[in-house]
């Protein structure tokens, strides 16, 4: 099991100066001061056997974005009121292929919140081993509540000028919280109106009939259980039967709760920003399904609907609920500390990150202190992105996969991230630590390429 002693007392003074100095110049950013800090609190080992790293400055640059857009939106609302959001992209590394991330729509978004998922979004990448490189955008428009038409105008507008920094070699976005298949079709069509090209890989997520691939939808939700699944049986233990927690009820919590009930485990809940939803008799995935994307209502809704066995709770947090795994699919620093003490004591064998960076640095030792398997969100829903990158395969050979198919590369890339992200911690020392190994295989295979193409 991973040493106890905490990481900042293990960096050697040199990267603790230089971590100073990388959030000093990033003053009011503190999810992106927290992605870089975990990130960093990994790789001393890795400087100590290549120090031409060091020399060559791989850590200056890498968080240092390439390119940083932010634009000014202007759209009108379905009452003739003139709004303005602002929108962002962060190109922030290249080496291994085009940028490529998500575009967040939700009204907490910052500069600080889109280069923290900018930041994490390289390596993730990385670990896919398919060719791409790190980016995110997003607005902090909120779609909560807006129109159809409202949503459509502010797409179009968004787009409008982020246009001219796209392409299927250059950027490459997709979803992610506040957008999912409508917000993608709204882009796309403005896209493609304003540069009259029909450039299928200029945007992943995609319908299926126009250019979009099978089990996209599902894949990170998939993903993460698959990874789930793949860390427990490393420890000779087996995800059937097994009581399973999830926060959130977006894309990425639906498809963990199909995923993880298809391979015969019990989903006891899923939440949103009001409330979480406790039902003993598992999660009726139909009925969700039709409450959060058919008539894009609340779990709270679900409640209602499900009958006795479900209970909506208010004020408390899905952590208390005790269960052997959990699967938190909501949104950043959901977990901490204290809900970590509590799933701990409740038993918990493993945790997994469908979200990007859901637990708390805090939370995150107390579950490797404790031996419980803990798969973080660049290892374990790196799923989502890697089936971007298969649909951008099949967008650049004119071609479409057939459901299983697409299924069975997400299936080979998850087990390969597992495996490489578990042999690089055995590598350097810290087995079964699996933030460690995914931080520096993904570093290890971006920084490779960053010295091969020279000072750029
Ligand atoms: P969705 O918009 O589909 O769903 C988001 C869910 O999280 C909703 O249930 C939402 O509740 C909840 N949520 C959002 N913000 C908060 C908040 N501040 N507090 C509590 N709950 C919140 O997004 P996704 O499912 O796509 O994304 C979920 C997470 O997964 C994000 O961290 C995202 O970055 C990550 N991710 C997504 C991938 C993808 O392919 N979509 C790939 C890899 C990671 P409410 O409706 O009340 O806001
Ligand atoms: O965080 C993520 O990996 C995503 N939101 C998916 C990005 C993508 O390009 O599919």
């Amino acid at each position: 099991m991973p040493s106890a002693a905490p990481a900042s007392a293990r960096q050697p003074l040199w990267l603790q100066e230089l971590e100073a100095d990388i959030l000093r110049r990033s003053p009011g950013e503190p999810e992106f001061h927290q992605a870089v800090r975990e990130v960093l609190e990994s790789l001393a080992p890795v400087f100590e056997r290549r120090p031409e790293l060091r020399t060559a400055k791989l850590v200056e640059r890498l968080a240092e974005p390439e390119r940083q857009l932010m634009f000014r939106v202007v759209w009108q609302d379905d009452r003739g009121r003139v709004q303005v959001n602002r929108g962002y992209r962060v190109e922030f590394n290249s080496a291994l292929g085009p940028y490529k991330g998500g575009l967040r729509f939700h009204p907490s978004v910052n500069l600080g919140i889109v280069k923290f998922l900018g930041f994490e979004q390289i390596f993730k990448n990385a670990l896919t081993g398919l060719g791409i490189g790190g980016g995110k955008g997003g607005s902090d428009f909120d779609p909560r509540g807006r129109s159809d038409a409202e949503v459509m105008r502010f797409c179009q507008a968004f787009m409008t000028e982020l246009y001219r920094h796209l392409g299927e070699h250059t950027d490459v976005p997709a979803g992610d919280i506040g957008v999912g298949g409508r917000e993608i079709g709204y882009l796309f069509g403005q896209y493609r109106r304003i540069t009259n090209r029909w450039e299928a890989g200029v945007l992943t997520g995609k319908g299926i009939g126009w250019g979009g691939s099978q089990a996209r939808t599902e894949a990170t939700g998939y993903g993460n259980v698959l990874f789930t699944a793949e860390m427990l049986r490393t420890r000779g233990e087996d995800l059937a039967g097994r009581q399973v927690i999830v926060s959130g009820s977006g894309n990425v919590a639906l498809y963990t709760v199909e995923k993880a009930q298809a391979l015969g485990a019990q989903v006891l809940t899923v939440s949103d920003s009001t409330g979480y939803v406790l039902d003993d008799k598992g999660i009726d995935l139909e009925l969700l399904r039709q409450i959060k994307e058919v008539e894009r209502g609340r779990v709270s809704d679900y409640a209602e609907r499900r009958g006795g066995s479900a209970r909506y709770v208010t004020g408390g947090s899905v952590w208390d609920v005790p269960a052997d795994v959990a699967l938190p699919s909501a949104t950043q620093n959901e977990l901490d500390e204290r809900a970590a003490a509590v799933l701990i004591r409740n038993g918990v064998k493993a945790v997994s990150e469908g979200a990007n960076m859901p637990t708390t640095p805090g939370a995150v030792r107390l579950f490797q202190e404790a031996g419980v398997a803990f798969g973080p969100g660049k290892a374990a829903n790196a799923g989502g992105v890697a089936t971007s990158a298969l649909e951008m395969r099949q967008n650049a050979g004119r071609d479409s996969w057939e459901f299983a198919r697409v299924e069975e590369e997400l299936a080979r890339v998850m087990r390969d991230i597992h495996a490489t992200a578990f042999e690089t911690a055995d590598r350097y020392g810290r087995p079964g630590d699996y933030v460690a190994g995914a931080n520096i295989a993904g570093f290890e295979r971006v920084s490779d390429a960053m010295l091969a193409q020279g000072l750029v």
